[in-house]
């Protein structure tokens, strides 16, 4: 959640020779700022704890028009952390005359502070935190039988998984199809089995994988996008950037991603747009210039496989920060880590306001040495840490309406 004040100094506003403004001033603001953030999450204007850090990065003038920006990065019960970033953006041109102004061509970043608010609970009036998203990756591509005992395979046992993680929390079920033998597909037919056997059972979005296993063509990885009625998916996941993915190439080439994005929008699917690495940030932005994506945009952070971004805190971080910098307002995100970090990538995405992937795609591990009896434990645990800090688990109904997929009748 970003809120955004713009506001000019004026001669009142300058204290210092030459009409300089002290920092009290901007700090006075990003109050403001985070008093807005408060207003519109909890209903309450809710108290300033404490900075934990201020820098002020160029002097301000009376005349400066400031852009305040400010975005909760963190909540916790009761406290929110938040980031603010004060910029100049238009300058007066007393050179030129008493009157003259320009509009920077780049605003320049005069201060920056992050803090903590807090909102007692009793005060809070309201709940601005959207539910979470459990999305369960439960069959994939690279998961054997001999890893782990408990990986559907067959149209049958896939529909009874999904079932079993609908029951545990999860409202989107990212797929992939096997043979009987464990092979990966990406058949249509294949798909469409799979679709109706989750249909079947479970109130759940349906996502496609157009990703498939590494090594297939770009033909063989979007056949699912071609099912129609009953069958035809709810989303499907488009893959942006090419990257090392184990040992393994995982290519992605710029033309044929364009042609996958097109095929997408063409079949009236919600996309998924899965990012690896940092760089993937910049492919998106390339995509949504070249209207090949739109708002809503929802990415998947996938972290942690080797070749790609790893799974921590600290870029998950970068990522959001980001994503925050200048995609379109209108878009969600989730994060996907890969083993023993899926579970910890969880709780850091709850805090920060993300959706979360689990499942035995990415890890088979519900603790260390003790295998997930299929995805439905390890979504039962996401819905549990979710319970925790406070942050309720959507219903199907709410996951399409955050997402924009319309009802199926
Ligand atoms: N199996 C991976 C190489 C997706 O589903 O879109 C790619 C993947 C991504 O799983
Ligand atoms: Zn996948």
């Amino acid at each position: 959640m970003k809120a955004t004040l713009r506001i000019r100094m004026s001669s009142h506003d300058a204290h210092y020779g030459g009409g300089l403004v002290d920092g009290a001033r901007v700090l006075g603001l990003f109050g403001d700022v985070a008093t807005e953030l408060l207003v519109r999450y909890d209903g309450d204007e809710g108290l300033f704890r404490a900075y934990d850090s201020v820098e002020f990065l160029a002097p301000i003038y009376a005349g400066d028009f400031l852009e305040i920006e400010g975005r909760i990065t963190r909540f916790g019960k009761t406290s929110r952390s938040m980031a603010f970033e004060a910029r100049r953006v238009i300058a007066p041109r007393a050179d030129v005359n008493d009157s003259a102004a320009d509009v920077l061509g780049e605003a320049v970043v005069v201060a920056r502070a992050t803090g903590t608010c807090v909102v007692p609970a009793d005060k809070r009036r309201k709940d601005g935190w959207d539910p979470v998203i459990i999305t369960a990756a439960i069959v994939g591509a690279e998961t054997t039988r001999e890893q782990t005992p408990h990986l559907p395979l067959t149209p049958a046992e896939i529909g009874a998984e999904a079932r079993r993680c609908a029951d545990a929390g999860a409202t989107v079920i990212h797929l992939h199809a096997r043979e009987d033998d464990g092979t990966p597909t990406q058949s249509k037919q294949r798909f469409g089995e799979c679709i109706a056997a989750i249909r079947d059972q479970a109130d759940v979005v349906v996502q496609v994988s157009t990703g498939g296993a590494v090594g297939m063509s770009i033909a063989e990885r979007t056949e699912p996008l071609e099912l129609d009625g009953a069958l035809a998916p709810d989303m499907a996941t488009l893959n942006i950037a090419s990257m090392n993915f184990g040992d393994d190439l995982f290519v992605n080439r710029r033309q044929d991603v364009l042609g996958v994005a097109e095929r997408i929008r063409a079949r009236g699917l919600v996309p998924e747009i899965e990012l690896y690495d940092l760089g993937h940030l910049d492919a998106a932005r390339a995509l949504v210039r070249a209207g090949a994506v739109a708002e809503p945009l929802h990415f998947q952070f996938v972290l942690g496989v080797p070749g790609g971004l790893a799974a921590t805190e600290r870029a998950l971080d970068t990522l959001i920060a980001d994503l925050d910098y200048d995609l379109p307002d209108d878009r969600s995100w989730g994060v996907a880590g890969v083993g023993r970090h899926q579970l910890p990538m969880v709780e850091a995405a709850l805090v920060r306001g993300g959706h979360v992937r689990v499942g035995l795609e990415d890890n088979i591990y519900l603790a260390k040495g003790v295998l997930a009896e299929g995805s439905a434990p390890l979504v039962a645990a996401a819905a549990k840490r979710a319970s925790a800090v406070g942050r309720p688990v959507a219903s199907a109904d709410q996951a399409r309406k955050l997402l924009r997929i319309a009802a199926r009748e």
